[in-house]
């Protein structure tokens, strides 16, 4: 059974590939000073190899290795849910090995090296959510076998990709897919139109998600412990009340639920 690895071919990036790079790395810089998580911010340092270009995965991996056992796989870009699975339950994270263009700088459709290390790497420097993102991957195989992905995939969306956590000095981003987008790092803390919601796990798992604009609602932790926890329990009877249960829309707040007031814009 193949990994869908392959050699990053670190020899073969040209300079405007490494130009684009250090574009996106340096203008997301000035954005995650008080926007990302402070694990986020301490994690950014274990990529200091990263400022002058794209990393070489192997270089990247001794260093997080160390760190938290994690290495970095190259893979050509959205793998099959299985292998992906497979991968973050061996601590491997699946990276992909192609840069976007310049006209893409703002949006791209599905994940490039840039979202892949920038966005995800720092937070496999936190020991708790590297042993959440194992954790996951481990559910995520077993919920492959009882045909409720769709329901994994809602948490990893809401707390991998778009996940928010809640400091003393308000709310900030950990989530790989806000911290890899200028606009939405502003819009999702600032903006008075998406809900913030506090982390529920079967709410999240009924939430659908949009993957090709500004989300409508986040969801709020208050640690990484608390998604570490979240994902210790057998989920088999949840997914098995969850079909008892309607989906709900990104954008809607159900009766009795109380939105998290948004950050005051910096002064
Ligand atoms: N493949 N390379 C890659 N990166 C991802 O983030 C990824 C994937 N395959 C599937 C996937 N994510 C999502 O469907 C997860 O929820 C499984
Ligand atoms: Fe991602």
């Amino acid at each position: 059974m193949t990994d869908w690895t392959i050699d990053q071919e670190w020899a073969r990036y040209g300079a405007e590939e490494h130009a684009i790079w250090r574009t996106l790395f340096a203008r997301q810089q000035g954005i995650v000073a008080d926007r990302a998580a402070p694990e986020f911010v301490e994690g950014l340092a274990g990529l200091d190899i990263a400022a002058a270009g794209i990393p070489e995965f192997e270089r990247l991996s001794e260093v997080l290795d160390r760190a938290t056992g994690w290495r970095i796989v190259a893979v050509p870009g959205l793998v099959p849910d299985d292998v992906f699975f497979r991968h973050l339950a061996a601590r491997r994270f699946p990276a992909t090995r192609f840069i976007r263009r310049r006209d893409q700088l703002d949006y791209l459709a599905e994940p490039d090296v840039f979202h892949d290390i920038y966005g995800h790497v720092p937070m496999l420097f936190n020991p708790v959510f590297a042993d959440y993102l194992q954790a996951y991957g481990r559910g995520g195989l077993k919920a492959l076998g009882l045909g409720s992905l769709h329901r994994l995939a809602r948490l990893y969306w809401y707390t991998v990709e778009f996940g928010l956590v809640r400091t003393a000095r308000g709310l900030r981003i950990y989530g790989s897919g806000i911290v890899s987008s200028k606009g939405e790092s502003i819009y999702c803390l600032e903006d008075p139109r998406p809900h913030r919601l506090a982390f529920d796990l079967m709410r999240i798992m009924r939430t659908e998600y949009r993957i090709d604009d500004f989300q409508e609602c986040y969801f709020v932790i208050d640690s990484y412990a608390q998604l570490f926890e979240a994902t210790r329990p057998d989920f088999t009877p949840y997914y098995a009340a969850l079909e008892q249960t309607s989906d709900i829309a990104p954008g809607a707040v159900l009766p009795g639920e109380r939105p998290i007031e948004p950050n005051p814009a910096p002064a």
